[in-house]
């Protein structure tokens, strides 16, 4: 039987709450198919963490995951904590060594869901959001000095690299080449940003002349913002920069129900590295420690998880008890305007993985 390692790193918040719930239901799915199962390290990094050591993860943390097929990852960020050391003593610390320079946010009104937009209801909001995750606007560079004084200066470069546009472009194309509608949508924002983002749309071109069967436009992100409301049915696929995918896609969460359903991958695509799993959301410091986390959006995370593992088969019973579940409003949690507490909607999730047919 094959044996998957899974590196569990719950992190800060509602993450330890809904990774928790994550975990119960690989194992259940491994339970229901026989042919495979998951062996789950947990790592105790975050805030907590920071607080007794000084840093995020340890030293080595990256080499203690380095060998693990798969990262499941909770959240970075706690009140007391401020947010640049959680995101980038951690999650970037991961994401960005690793080269997890994909992330893909898939969006979609699930059954039972309601999106707050009038007249769309399902198949007119089938969205994949292609986040460029390596570079841009988060690539860490810039400074700060003069501190306080009045010639205080502070700056963060955004930086874009040929061979770092070109990946994430043919990621996308081919992305959006696998899917029904061959359409892919490239944002930008090169009437105000002259340099990086006027090569951000050449080599844009340059890689739609590779996917002649793959219809492609461009949209400045302001203007991108306006069509994702107002006419969601003539979006599909997705590529942006990590700052505005990052933006986009909360928005795009929002719009097919709420922020706690949404996924995400970071993947390595060349699998030199292992790739991370997470729900788009963070640490939700208004809901911590009341069990109404919503952990839908990590059970879809490792729906992506498995079909990157390479078990199809799995990944579709897990997506097909989600909608299930969510098909029915005793599971909504209250950021679905129900009552139901995570425990609940993790113990439908898992009877549906057992009670459905082959
Ligand atoms: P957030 O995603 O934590 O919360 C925004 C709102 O959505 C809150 O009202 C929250 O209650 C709600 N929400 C989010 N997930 C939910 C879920 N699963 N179920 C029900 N409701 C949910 O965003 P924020 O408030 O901007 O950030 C809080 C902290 O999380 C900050 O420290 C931030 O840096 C961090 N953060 C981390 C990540 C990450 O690790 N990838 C992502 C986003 C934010
Ligand atoms: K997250
Ligand atoms: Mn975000």
């Amino acid at each position: 039987m094959k044996t998957y390692a899974i590196a569990a790193i719950p992190g800060d918040g509602i993450g330890t709450e809904v990774v928790a719930a994550g975990v119960e239901v690989l194992h259940a799915l491994a339970g229901r198919d026989g042919n495979f199962k998951f062996r789950v390290d947990h790592f105790d990094w975050g805030s907590a963490y920071y607080k007794k050591h000084g840093i995020m993860m340890p030293e080595d943390g990256r080499d203690q995951i380095r060998k693990h097929d798969a990262i499941l990852f909770g959240s970075a960020g706690a009140p007391d904590v401020p947010d640049h050391i959680t995101l980038w003593g951690l999650r970037l610390a991961i994401c960005q060594p690793f080269d997890q320079y994909a992330n893909v946010r898939p969006t979609r009104i699930l059954p039972g869901i309601t999106s707050p937009l009038r007249n769309v209801h399902g198949k007119e909001l089938d969205w994949v959001i292609v986040r460029e995750n390596s570079e841009g606007e988060y690539a860490g560079v810039g400074g700060r000095v003069h501190k306080g004084l009045p010639l205080e200066v502070a700056t963060d470069v955004s930086i874009l690299t040929r061979a770092g546009v070109e990946r994430i472009m043919r990621f996308a194309f081919r992305l959006a080449q696998s899917r029904p509608r061959k359409l892919l949508t490239v944002v930008t924002k090169s009437n105000a940003q002259r340099h990086a983002m006027v090569m951000w749309d050449e080599i844009a071109a340059e890689i739609a002349a590779e996917f002649s069967d793959v219809a492609w436009d461009k949209m400045l992100v302001d203007a991108m913002t306006m069509r994702m409301v107002m006419k969601p049915e003539t979006l599909d696929t997705v590529v942006a920069t990590n700052l505005h995918a990052d933006i986009l896609s909360d928005l795009a969460a929002a719009l097919a129900g709420s922020l706690g359903i949404a996924p995400t991958a970071n993947l390595n695509p060349e699998r030199t590295y292992p790739s991370m799993f997470e729900p788009i959301h963070g640490s939700a410091f208004d809901i911590i420690g009341k069990g109404i986390a919503n952990p839908i959006g990590t059970f879809w995370s490792a729906v992506m998880m498995l079909e990157h593992l390479g078990e199809p088969a799995a990944a579709t019973r897990l997506m097909q008890a989600i909608e299930r579940v969510t098909a029915d409003k005793r599971f909504h949690t209250p950021d679905l305007g129900g009552k139901a507490r995570t425990a609940e909607v993790t113990a439908a999730v898992m009877d549906s993985i057992y009670g459905a047919n082959d």
